[in-house]
């Protein structure tokens, strides 16, 4: 019998003992965060199961729908954003709430209000649900700068300053991958358990990759930069091999192959969508912090994505990240295109 591995087997790290470990290095921890996490754990789990049985529930459709027993059905996403704002407000740990479905900033009742703020989306790439292609969340968190009422600047800030950032991948498995500033960490959900065990500790993002990650069918309205760089991707010189596409059209899908297989993922502005489509907050801020993480880089084209300081909640802005080095070639495109 191999003990060793038998041993690993049954020595679980889960994602909770993972966040408790992780606070037992700062004394000055409250476990608020740990609190918080477990909650977001909570929502991930709930929407994970919601995703598997859509077809099977009747979930998907258009809100306002009614089912068989008059009962009014909730779009999948409608229903998931539901399902996060009262964990989180059940948390007493959380504060602001910016999501993507709500036009306006949340702020938790006085009487459960904690020191986070947290931004997210509920169901990124929820045009993929009815082709049963994978989704996601996406999360990232902030602590209030001051006081105790939480007030909109406290979230209208650069994505460096948050603490905390993941996102949950419901796709072939349902996965969770997490920094609280200490590198990456990927956690597995086990059915049978049906908690997040931790299968992919420190994910770093390979320094080159293979693969590029666009919407081509926005090529004909991209700059300069961005063209070239699509063009020596397929038509390299110098006997380079030209470059793999990918793409799912759900970020955190796509996110998530960058991470482990490295390459670069791109939504540029172009003359359509001079910002790009993905939104700052819950989309860039957090997939930016994680691939930083994980020894990337992301770019808007402009600056780092994570020094941007937002003015509105729901504001939009290029990106482009993933392998340090690719990330890099575009970046001197820039540069030399003068458009800096
Ligand atoms: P949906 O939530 O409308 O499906 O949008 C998904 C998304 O915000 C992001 O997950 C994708 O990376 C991106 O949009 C895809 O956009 P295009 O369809 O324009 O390529």
């Amino acid at each position: 019998m191999d003990h060793a591995a038998d041993a690993q087997r049954t020595d679980l790290m889960t994602l909770t003992r993972f966040v408790l470990n992780e606070q037992s290095k700062h004394p000055e921890a409250r476990g608020d965060l740990t609190i918080l996490l477990s909650h977001i754990v909570l929502g991930c789990k709930f929407v994970c199961a919601a995703v598997n049985k859509a077809g099977l529930a009747k979930l998907i459709g258009l809100a306002g729908d009614t089912n068989i027993q008059g009962e009014e059905q909730k779009k999948l996403d409608v229903l998931s954003n539901e399902v996060f704002i009262k964990a989180l407000c059940s948390s007493g740990r959380a504060n602001v709430l910016v999501s993507e479905e709500n036009e306006t900033e949340i702020y938790v009742e006085t009487s459960r209000r904690g020191r986070y703020c947290v931004v997210f989306d509920p169901l990124d790439g929820s045009s993929n649900i009815d082709c049963g292609v994978s989704i996601g969340t996406i999360f990232g968190i902030y602590m209030l700068k001051d006081g105790k009422a939480g007030v909109v600047s406290d979230v209208l800030r650069p994505g460096k300053e948050m603490v905390a950032a993941g996102y949950c991948l419901y796709g072939s498995s349902c996965m969770l991958v997490l920094s609280i500033g200490n590198g990456v960490h990927g956690f597995t959900l086990d059915p049978a358990l049906g908690e997040f065990i931790l299968t992919h500790p420190v994910m770093r993002v390979p320094r080159k990759g293979k693969i590029y990650s666009v919407n081509e069918g926005n090529a004909k309205h991209w700059d300069e930069p961005t063209k070239k760089y699509v063009e020596i991707a397929k038509f390299p010189t110098g006997g380079s091999v030209p470059k793999s596409l990918r793409y799912i059209g759900s970020m955190v899908a796509d996110v998530h192959r960058t991470l482990l297989y490295g390459g670069i993922f791109m939504y540029p502005a172009d003359k359509k969508s001079p910002n790009g489509k993905l939104r700052l907050l819950y989309e860039v801020f957090p997939m930016a912090y994680l691939v930083e993480q994980a020894g990337g880089q992301a770019f808007t084209g402009k600056e780092r994505a994570l020094d941007v300081v937002p003015k509105k909640i729901h504001e939009r802005s290029p990106i482009f990240l993933g392998s340090f080095e690719d990330v890099e070639e575009i970046k001197t495109l820039y540069h030399a295109s003068g458009l800096l």
